[in-house]
């Protein structure tokens, strides 16, 4: 039996629009995509589900951060982010497996009470990637012993980069993965909690991350 997976989806116009590769990348590796629209409640959802990922997107409201918005802030979208933060709680409460993609590992690192920065500047090299995004334009070092390094090996590892946010003041996940700059590229927690800076469903060498995130789906209880 494929585990079911909620993937959380964002609006657009009239339509609601979940990423056809984080979708496919599920379904190949096993499991069963569950698609979550923006408008629903997260509860109501729960109890359904035997795993989350929570895909990449626009940018948080800073004030799930107590930040005002910075000049570089990109576009928010209340609605997904009141949905998306609902459902990390909810999966964190249960201990519910969880894989974070871009904007997916930043939320899960404001859910855990850590922050972020809102608009990389001076100091960091190029983290929204001008490559298509099956380029892995950057190197990512792996901390040894971690979830991480189980699913993808030691690494170094190079990876895609499409953001220009990342995480600032960590909360209380642990970090798993850095860049050469020093920014965290990954975070993790307790039993299959996983966020990953960069977007896995685009990288073969990374579909290790949906096939631990299906296997402990599997082996879930509430
Ligand atoms: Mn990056």
């Amino acid at each position: 039996m494929r585990p079911i997976i909620g993937i959380s989806c964002g609006r657009a116009g009239e339509h609601y629009q979940a990423s056809a590769k984080v979708v496919e990348a599920l379904w190949e590796q096993g499991g069963l995509p569950f698609i979550i629209p923006a408008a629903a409640d997260p509860e109501e959802y729960m109890e359904y589900l035997q795993g989350l990922i929570i895909p990449g997107g626009g940018d948080l409201d800073p004030a799930y951060y107590d930040q005002d918005p910075h000049r570089g802030l990109g576009v928010v979208e209340p609605e997904r982010d009141r949905l998306e933060m609902g459902l990390i709680k909810g999966a964190i409460e249960r201990g519910m497996p969880i894989l974070g993609i871009c904007r997916g590992c930043q939320l899960l690192n404001v859910a855990a009470g850590g922050d972020l920065i809102q608009d990389l500047g001076d100091g960091y090299h190029q983290h929204r990637q001008q490559a298509p995004r099956a380029h892995p334009s950057h190197w990512i070092k792996i901390a040894s012993g971690s979830l991480l390094a189980k699913l993808l090996g030691p690494g170094p590892l190079r990876v895609n980069s499409c953001h220009h946010q990342g995480i600032g003041r960590l909360g209380s996940l642990t970090p798993a993965a850095w860049s050469n700059d020093g920014l965290i590229e990954a975070i993790e927690g307790e039993g299959f909690t996983l966020g990953v800076q960069w977007h896995p469903e685009w990288l073969p060498e990374s579909m290790g991350l949906f096939r631990g995130l299906i296997q402990a789906a599997k082996g879930w209880k509430a």
